[in-house]
């Protein structure tokens, strides 16, 4: 469906569409999904919406330490996370937790770590939005420097590929995140290893204040992957079914021992790049209205509509129950716990040296005397 070529650069930085703004689809296509599952990818979408608003509310009232918003790049995560098992590998980047809800992830999970509690994965020893999980999918931890997770993706793949397993790794970024080295050595070796990696590079306007457009002088990222001998596409970011056939038929080709390939999803951040932005000061009025009107989630709502699968009413429906699941996740990780200090080194030394004990005693001696740090001290400064 996609079509991709990995010499023809004006096929490569072509952009493909499956479903249009009006939620119709090219050349009658047909996902060949049950109606659950197509209600799945809508659900999707929507819980990303209202895990957005929520944890936006959580911050504006200092309960949280900072988010990062999603609005109008659902699309991307749920398309590619739908066209990948639940055994492949997942090195995100701190904007794809709506892949891990997608494949089942409790919202409630999440809702640990925002809150550094003691059921946070990384035991609150993480910034917020820095998640990590192994079950029900192996979702490697985000980290903040950009680019890391792109030759650990190619890490896992290669060692995957060597152990004779068919699962992939899909390494996920941003424009910005293709000017690290971390880009480049990773596709330098997973090009001439033919590991089994989909490099997800989403295009979404913006690396914070930097357009997309003075990150690089090449035409678009996807082009980049052929210096490289890495198969590439340019795919509408904001069209789920795009974004899946994308993801499949990448998926398919490194399984079956081909290689990577390169997606660029072209698509927009219509929000702050985190809950400490105001895009309005960088992204003219005209560029966040024209991308208003090619929102993803909205033109699924006409692709179901016309399948007798969405109303208003059904709509308002999902709205709501998805704000109840986050909102009631919310209150579960507020209600639990911080971490005992005493954790501090647990899973991180098999027999802790004596002068980290010393220093560990030292400050469980000091708490003892001081009490625990009161909500509010130490303010977060993202
Ligand atoms: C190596 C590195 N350099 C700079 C930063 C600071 N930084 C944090 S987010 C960001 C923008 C990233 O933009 P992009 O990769 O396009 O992803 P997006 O946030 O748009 O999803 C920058 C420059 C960082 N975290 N790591």
């Amino acid at each position: 469906m996609m079509q991709p070529s990995t010499t023809d650069p004006a096929k490569i930085t072509a952009m493909h569409t499956i479903l249009n703004s009006a939620g119709e689809t090219t050349d009658g296509y047909d996902p060949g999904l049950p109606d659950e599952e197509l209600l799945h990818y809508y659900r999707s979408m929507k819980l990303v919406r209202a895990f957005d608003d929520i944890c936006l509310k959580l911050q504006r009232s200092g309960r949280i330490g900072f988010s990062i918003p999603n609005l109008g790049i659902e699309a991307c995560q749920i398309g590619a996370a739908s066209a990948l098992r639940k055994d492949d590998w997942f090195f995100p980047s701190y904007r794809d937790f709506g892949m891990a809800l997608y494949h089942g992830v409790k919202a409630v999970d999440m809702m640990h770590n925002m809150f550094g509690n003691a059921h946070d994965s990384a035991k609150g020893r993480q910034m917020p939005v820095h998640f990590s999980f192994t079950d029900p999918i192996k979702f490697a931890s985000i980290s903040s420097p950009l680019g890391t997770q792109l030759p650990q993706a190619v890490g896992a793949a290669h060692a995957a590929k060597l152990r004779g397993e068919d699962t992939v790794a899909l390494a996920s970024f941003g424009d910005g995140g293709t000017s690290t080295l971390g880009f480049h050595s990773a596709l330098t070796f997973a090009g001439v290893w033919k590991s089994p990696v989909v490099f997800l590079c989403q295009n979404n306007g913006y690396a914070i204040s930097l357009p997309a457009h003075e990150q690089t002088a090449s035409d678009g990222y996807a082009i980049k992957g052929m210096a490289y001998g890495v198969r590439a596409v340019t795919v509408d970011g904001n069209d789920v079914f795009a974004m899946r056939e994308a993801t499949l038929e990448a998926a398919a080709y490194a399984r079956a021992g081909d290689g990577p390939t390169l997606i660029e999803a072209v698509t927009f951040r219509m929000g702050g790049h985190s809950t400490s932005d105001d895009p309005s000061t960088y992204v003219p009025k005209e560029v966040v209205d024209e991308w208003a009107q090619k929102d993803p989630i909205d033109r699924f709502e006409k692709f179901l509509a016309a399948r007798g699968l969405w109303d208003a009413a059904k709509g308002e429906a999902t709205t709501a129950e998805c704000l109840a699941e986050i909102d009631a996740a919310a209150k579960e990780a507020a209600a639990t716990a911080p971490p005992k200090l005493e954790t501090i080194f647990s899973d991180v030394y098999e027999e802790i040296p004596a002068h980290i004990r010393k220093q560990g005693e030292a400050s469980f001696e000091l708490q003892k005397r001081l009490g625990e740090a009161a909500a509010g001290d130490g303010a977060f400064p993202l």
